[in-house]
């Protein structure tokens, strides 16, 4: 299991819509997003580069922190 911390979420929609982005990702599934802490976990079936991970993040409107 690998996770992120995700800066900007207000609502649960920004948890739906993060945690869409994140599953649309090749390779990425069982995705997990906590709206109170910002942390998404998820496994990785195939190896996911981070800058992936954090452009569609942030084209869902989110930042990846750290
Ligand atoms: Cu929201």
């Amino acid at each position: 299991m690998k996770s992120i911390k995700i800066k900007g979420m207000s609502c649960q929609h920004c948890v739906m819509a993060a945690t869409k982005a994140l599953g649309a990702v090749d390779g990425i599934k069982n995705v997990q997003v906590d709206l109170k802490t910002g942390v998404a976990t998820y496994e990785e079936v195939n190896p996911v580069d981070a800058k992936v991970i954090a452009a569609a993040i942030k084209k869902a409107g989110y930042d990846v922190v750290g």
